[in-house]
């Protein structure tokens, strides 16, 4: 019989509450992975029924996608994933976003960066959490379609920094894709899509300690679990051939409020309207009665049986 509960144990739970973050797990083997992204690839260039009008050179064109491709609305529900993410934030457990996060031959890494309210973009939070609660953020899940090495770009976390925040996101940040395609920081070429996440730095002075850095390496169809406020960037991918692709998924508990009083995102020059936007249940059944909530995909896919029980 397949194993059916797949929640942290306490072991790894403490773990996660140290270091925040844990994995690598295995969710897809290598060649299921590849054959799922074989058949997802072009229907992610078909837009028919894709949930923001965005250019395709902005980031935001790879955003939730798992609202109208059915593979990636069935990713957001796997077992595997819901299980550890609810043992983290409790039975109520909403996905509030998807990206496709890659890395070709040549591309900088992402630059040292938290996020609590995301709203690094715009100056104006995305996320909500109630008052005087210990962490905001949310939980990232990030799976690799590809392997992710040290030469093509894997990730890299600085175990226990989820517990402060070095920058200040409601600073905002000026978008400026043609200027800022990466520099050197820390002995590696960073960028953060046309943004420059130094900016929000509360002191000026400070840099990330890049000696703390753990690599983390990947088999394509691995995923690791990591707080959004933990210290994070990505490698260089410094190969002539091998790209490099993550789908990360943003998960957080039902009460947290998502785009408050807010009909668009504002990111990467524009604004992109929330019509089709919902937040999706994965586990539970509360969500703050402000939050959008899809519960039929924009493809027409039912996803109240895929619920996590
Ligand atoms: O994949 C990357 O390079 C960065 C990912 C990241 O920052 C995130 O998922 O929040
Ligand atoms: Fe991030």
């Amino acid at each position: 019989m397949s194993q059916e509960n797949f929640s942290l144990t306490d072991e790894e739970k403490k773990k996660f509450d140290e270091d925040g973050y844990i994995g690598p797990f295995t969710l897809y083997q290598p060649d299921e992975v590849a054959e799922m992204y074989g058949k997802v690839r072009p229907q992610l260039f078909d837009r028919t029924h894709a949930p923001y009008d965005a250019p395709p050179e902005v980031a935001i064109t790879n955003y939730d996608r798992h609202l109208d491709i059915d593979a990636l609305t069935r990713h957001v529900f796997r077992k595997e994933i819901v299980h550890r993410v609810r043992s983290i934030l409790g039975p109520d457990v909403i996905c509030w976003r998807t990206e496709f996060i890659p890395k070709y031959p040549g591309d900088a890494g992402t630059d040292w960066h938290q996020a609590d309210t995301f709203g690094h973009g715009s100056g104006k939070p995305q996320l909500l959490w109630p008052e005087n609660e210990e962490f905001g953020g949310a939980i990232n899940v990030w799976t690799g379609i590809t392997d992710a090495t040290e030469a093509n770009g894997c990730m890299q976390f600085i175990p226990g920094s989820h517990r402060t925040m070095n920058y200040d996101e409601s600073l905002g940040m000026d978008y400026d894709p043609a200027a800022y395609k990466g520099r050197i920081k820390g002995g590696h070429l960073r960028g953060f899509l046309g943004y420059d996440y130094t900016d929000l730095q509360k002191d000026k002075n400070w840099s990330p300690d890049e000696k703390a850095a753990v690599p983390i390496t990947m088999k394509a169809g691995q995923f690791v679990i990591f707080r959004s406020m933990l210290m994070h960037a990505s490698l260089p991918n410094t190969t002539q051939d091998k790209m490099r692709l993550g789908l990360v998924a943003r998960y957080v508990p039902g009460r947290v409020r998502v785009y408050p009083d807010t009909d668009f995102v504002k990111e990467f020059g524009g604004e992109y309207s929330l019509d089709k936007f919902g937040v999706v249940q994965v586990a539970g059944t509360y969500t703050h009665e402000t939050n959008r909530v899809t519960s039929r995909s924009l493809s027409g896919m039912d996803m109240a049986p895929l619920v996590s029980l």
